[in-house]
């Protein structure tokens, strides 16, 4: 390619548990099959702190955080055909190339392309786009939108309509998609009982998308009382703080106890290993589900008595809500524009991208479900 490398701004996390600094970066032009894009807006999400704080075992630094993004095609590689400099796009962590063992099966969204070098902090042809002062700058999830320009693989961007208001549906890039899709893609919550651990972002999607689809009963639970509101306006029936339990009662015998005999789907969306197994206990002996959503630190481990799953309960996990972002993700936006599925509702925060530590911290204070940077 002939393209130019652009000089802009990007916020670099120089090493594990620092905050990030604004810095002017040098971003190359995309290679073969690769997408430069605009970064217009981009969330904060959960994970860009795991790793920042050094929690994530695939963490590489220098990096360039970011994976909740919205952008305009600046210019496109060699053999490049479903996206043209002007689209509209939206960044996928998770990629979808059509073509792998994994795309074939028709039973998972997670794809081998591009995945092994894209948690070595690399692009796919193992090098980077990025430099900073002439150093090198890993990439991070294959999408870095904390940064004004970007380049990512060309199976891991999507087109959405140029209508649909960039500062909103940037956010489809990972809570509010994941949140829909391990609900939605998980047969039977019509009519059932269902439980939430932790209500952030993660957590509101999943008992707003619990309400659509009909569930009986949602059961929000939440170690921050402020949450209890915020869940019962996304559809919550009922709020536990497990924190005030009875002195001894453990949060799972005492969702047993009030559902008789438990739940028929639980999600763990705190990422604690703990409340994992707790979701777990709480599940219908026969025939309770359990999914693990929050991302657990490294050397962490989940642990219960095999017994929960011989006798018929499922524990399972999904990521980016088990969905399919080039094929699925314009359908979402068209949900949100027709008014299905909210968005707005989850931005309690927005920032000028020189105030994105601050963006960080919004996170910290248990106010805040989602920021929204703009770039
Ligand atoms: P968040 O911090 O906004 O929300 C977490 C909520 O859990 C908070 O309200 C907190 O008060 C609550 N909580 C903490 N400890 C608790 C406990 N012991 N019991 C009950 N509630 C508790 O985070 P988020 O952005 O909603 O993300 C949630 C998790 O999902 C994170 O671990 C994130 O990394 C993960 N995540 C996973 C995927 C995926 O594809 N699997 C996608 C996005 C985010
Ligand atoms: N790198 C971590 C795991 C991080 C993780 O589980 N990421 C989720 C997305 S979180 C989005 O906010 C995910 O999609 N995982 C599947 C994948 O392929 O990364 C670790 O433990 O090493
Ligand atoms: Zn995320």
């Amino acid at each position: 390619t002939t393209g130019k490398v652009i000089k802009c701004k990007a916020a670099v996390c120089w090493s594990a548990g620092e905050s990030l600094k604004i810095e002017d970066v040098e971003v190359q032009p995309p290679q073969a099959h690769e997408v430069r894009i605009r970064i217009l807006y981009t969330g904060i999400c959960h994970t860009d702190e795991y790793t920042r704080s050094g929690k994530d075992s695939e963490g590489v630094f220098p990096c360039i955080l970011g994976h909740e993004g919205g952008g305009i095609v600046e210019s496109v590689g060699e053999g490049v055909t479903d996206v043209k400099p002007g689209d509209h796009v939206v960044p996928l962590y998770t990629a979808e190339c059509r073509e792998c063992k994994f795309c074939k099966s028709g039973k998972t969204n997670l794809c081998g392309k591009v995945r092994t070098t894209q948690g070595a902090g690399l692009m796919p042809d193992k090098t980077v786009r990025f430099k900073c002062n002439g150093k090198d700058i890993y990439h991070f999830m294959g999408t870095s939108t904390f940064s004004q320009y970007t380049v990512v693989a060309d199976v891991s961007v999507v087109a959405v309509d140029p209508k649909a208001p960039l500062d909103k549906v940037c956010l489809l890039g990972c809570g509010i998609t994941t949140a829909w899709g391990a609900v939605a893609k998980q047969p039977g919550v019509k009519g059932s009982s269902v439980a939430v651990f932790g209500v952030g972002c993660i957590g509101l999607g999943v008992i707003d998308t619990a309400r659509l689809t009909g569930a009986s009963r949602i059961i929000a639970v939440d170690t921050n009382p402020s949450k209890e509101n915020w869940a019962r306006k996304f559809g919550a029936t009922d709020f536990v703080n497990p924190a005030k339990l009875p002195e001894g009662k453990r949060i799972q015998d005492y969702l047993v106890d009030i559902t008789d005999g438990g739940l028929d789907y639980t999600f763990d969306c705190t990422g604690n290993v703990q409340v994992m197994r707790a979701a777990l206990e709480a599940c219908h002996k026969g025939w309770g589900v359990s999914t693990i959503i929050g991302v657990a630190a490294a050397g962490q481990e989940i642990s219960t008595r095999p017994f929960q799953l011989v006798t018929g309960r499922t524990w399972r996990g999904t990521a980016f809500g088990g969905v399919k972002g080039r094929t699925e993700l314009p359908i979402l936006v068209a949900d949100y524009t027709s008014g299905k599925i909210k968005i707005d509702e989850y931005i309690t925060h927005r920032r000028k991208f020189s105030e994105i530590n601050e963006g960080f911290h919004d996170m910290h204070g248990g106010e805040c479900i989602r920021c929204v940077v703009d770039m």
